[in-house]
């Protein structure tokens, strides 16, 4: 199949997983074509049937706003017509499923079908998407997509509790390819990091308000106490300044790393010993499932699609949003028993393989062909 993926190309969940989907289906033989204003983070390296089309948004005098979804809809119609394109994939409803549905009105009126998939990632249903200021074009796009997915239960559910819409939605969870993730961990980079052997904690995150990335630090203040550890943080957004400045003021500073964004993060997790993740909400929670992967037990929040991954006391423990002692508490107990621990990294991994690419993604392309038949 020839397909189309419309993604935002940054750090966030949805770019990564709507490159690694496009990847995977590459490797299946499939000729995929990315849409998007800048090459996606994780889209590195050539591959013989992934082409990339860069989405320009020309300045002109007139625009305080440059008008960007116009900009892609024409991009779509483009890449469609010069490229056989079977159908267009689109990640994130904001402004993605708005611009397809233009793109789509566009073929039709050249005679030409074209079938559009949009997938709801998070934010664009339970934060932005449903603001008043794009509420009505999210519900309409929402509804004249051809099929809508969700990466969670949670995230259905959400959909239909702030969308007055009748659209069936299918869930297809995220994915995770183990293969990549589940490596063995580079002992001279462990020593680096940890040169007394203390415990290695991480959390990664585009470092938003609903992140508490301040949560983690706190968690880890208080973990520091109890075991030895050094706490890495990856990635980058609007918070990381005041976190800086926080860290800054506290005792366990020098434990404290921040990476910024890391592309390789495959590289990084191996060497962790507990991944943190006390979101106020996430929809899945894609971040924790490639810890799992690594073999990282993980402590999060039980807000939104989390439950759905993390299984409490199994794979890793879940408390109420806030609740920063709980989950200290829940690290000692995972880290100071090494029986405990070595039984909690096996199931972390025993449940990221549920979530296998090669389960998924046949979920996709069965999708994609009901679709063209
Ligand atoms: O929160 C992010 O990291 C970005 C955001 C996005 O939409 O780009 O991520 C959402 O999609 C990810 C992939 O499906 C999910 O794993 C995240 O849980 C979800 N984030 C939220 O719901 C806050």
């Amino acid at each position: 199949m020839n397909i189309a993926i419309v993604c935002y190309p940054t750090f966030g969940g949805s770019g990564v997983l709507a490159t690694e989907l496009g990847k995977a289906l590459a490797e299946k033989g499939h000729n995929i074509h990315f849409i998007t204003y800048q090459q996606p983070v994780r889209l590195s390296g050539f591959h013989a049937n992934i082409f990339y089309h860069e989405v320009r948004v020309p300045t002109y005098p007139l625009f305080d706003f440059p008008p960007y979804e116009t900009a892609l809809a024409s991009a779509m119609v483009d890449v469609v017509n010069n490229n056989n394109i079977d159908l267009l994939h689109v990640h994130y409803a904001i402004p993605h499923a708005s611009a397809a549905y233009m793109a789509k009105q566009i073929l039709a009126k050249q005679g030409k079908k074209l079938p559009v998939i949009t997938t709801l990632h998070g934010t664009d249903i339970t934060l932005v998407g449903r603001d008043k200021t794009y509420s009505p074009v999210v519900t309409f796009s929402m509804e004249e997509s051809d099929v809508l997915t969700a990466v969670s239960e949670n995230l259905k559910e959400e959909t239909y509790r702030n969308f007055k819409i009748t659209k069936p939605i299918e869930v297809i969870h995220n994915f995770v390819d183990i293969h990549r993730f589940n490596k063995k961990p580079v002992a001279a980079f462990k020593k680096l990091i940890a040169p007394n052997h203390e415990k290695i904690i991480v959390h990664a995150s585009n470092f938003r308000k609903l992140k508490r990335v301040k949560d983690v630090v706190e968690i880890f203040m208080l973990l520091n106490k109890k075991i030895p550890s050094k706490l890495l943080l990856i990635g980058d957004g609007p918070e990381r300044s005041e976190i800086e400045a926080f860290t800054r003021s506290c005792d366990d500073c020098g434990e404290i790393k921040f990476l910024g964004k890391q592309e390789q993060i495959e590289d990084i997790l191996p060497i962790a010993d507990l991944f943190l993740l006390p979101s106020e909400y996430e929809s899945f929670g894609l971040a924790a499932l490639e810890a799992m992967a690594a073999e990282v037990p993980v402590i999060s929040t039980n807000a939104g699609g989390l439950p759905e991954i993390n299984i409490n006391g199994v794979t890793g423990y879940m408390s109420n949003v806030g609740d920063v002692h709980e989950m200290s508490e829940n690290a000692v107990r995972i880290l100071s028993d090494e029986s405990t621990y070595l039984t909690f990294k096996s199931n972390a991994l025993a449940q990221a393989k549920k979530f296998g690419i090669n389960k998924i993604v046949p979920k996709y392309e069965a999708l994609y062909k009901s679709l063209i038949v």
